[in-house]
């Protein structure tokens, strides 16, 4: 259901030719709860900081070593990563990703389109996203049977949903980390109400967690208020001083 932005069609697009890994990856994921758990006994906000070097909201591109970055944001407390490997629209890689993973010790998301259960065979990863608006999309695997995919090779599934319906759909399908997505796909807009709207029909003993638009340590702790364990954040420390950022707003 709901109109999606042309930009978006456009990557939706770009996923569906890409095409899968090969051998069937296995992976021993380090747990992204416990990760959230380590941060907070640690007095940490647990922050998973996303190395994006572009966007289609985003102006420009950061070229800096995304090795680096990563190990930046781990060093400012960040308890989990996110790194896009969508290469078109987000100057992402896979390889990128297999790098970060092995010079970090915490858990890494693989932030990317997976619309076919062969498009999980690409790259070892702790967590892999799954956006349950574009698995409605025509042609595309089922949340559910992806999911159950996902899991046999070892993966963790973080399902993002936008609305209190799509929170439902991922609920039934099985997920037990849901994110709330603040920015909308249809106009791209970002509105952190979003997250404080649909937070509460997620049970209790689901991981949950706040994604996108979020500018300031407060933005942070309005949305641990609302019920966040953990919040993702992209652009507000890829556009500064990654180690520094990173650091603001898990102090
Ligand atoms: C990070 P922001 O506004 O802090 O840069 O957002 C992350 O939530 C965003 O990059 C994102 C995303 C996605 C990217 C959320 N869902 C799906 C690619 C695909």
């Amino acid at each position: 259901g709901g109109e999606i932005a042309p930009d978006v069609r456009s990557i939706l697009n770009a996923a569906r030719d890409r095409s899968g890994g090969g051998g069937r990856v296995a992976v021993d994921a380090r747990s992204l709860p416990e990760a959230f758990d380590t941060a907070e006994a640690d007095g940490r906000v647990p922050v998973i900081a996303e190395v994006k070097p572009t966007s289609p909201t985003t102006a420009g591109e950061r070229r800096d070593d995304p090795v680096e970055l990563a190990e930046q944001m781990v060093d400012g407390g960040a308890a989990a990563l996110s790194v896009l490997t969508e290469p078109e629209h987000f100057g992402g890689s896979p390889e990128v990703l297999r790098r970060v993973r092995e010079a970090v010790d915490v858990p890494v998301l693989r932030k990317d389109f997976v619309l076919y259960e062969e498009q999980l065979d690409v790259v070892e990863a702790d967590v892999i996203l799954l956006i349950v608006r574009f698995l409605e999309e025509e042609g595309t695997d089922d949340l559910e049977d992806l999911l159950a995919a996902a899991r046999e090779r070892g993966f963790q599934v973080l399902v993002e949903t936008h609305t209190e319906r799509e929170v439902e759909q991922a609920i039934d399908a099985g997920a037990d980390i849901v994110g709330v997505n603040n920015r909308d796909l249809a106009e791209l807009e970002v509105d952190l109400s979003t997250f404080e709207d649909v937070a509460p029909t997620v049970p209790e003993n689901v991981t949950l967690i706040a994604e996108s638009g979020l500018e300031t340590p407060d933005d942070v702790t309005r949305m641990r208020t609302a019920g966040a364990d953990a919040c993702l954040i992209g652009s507000a420390i890829m556009a500064g001083d990654v180690r520094e950022r990173t650091r603001q707003f898990t102090t």
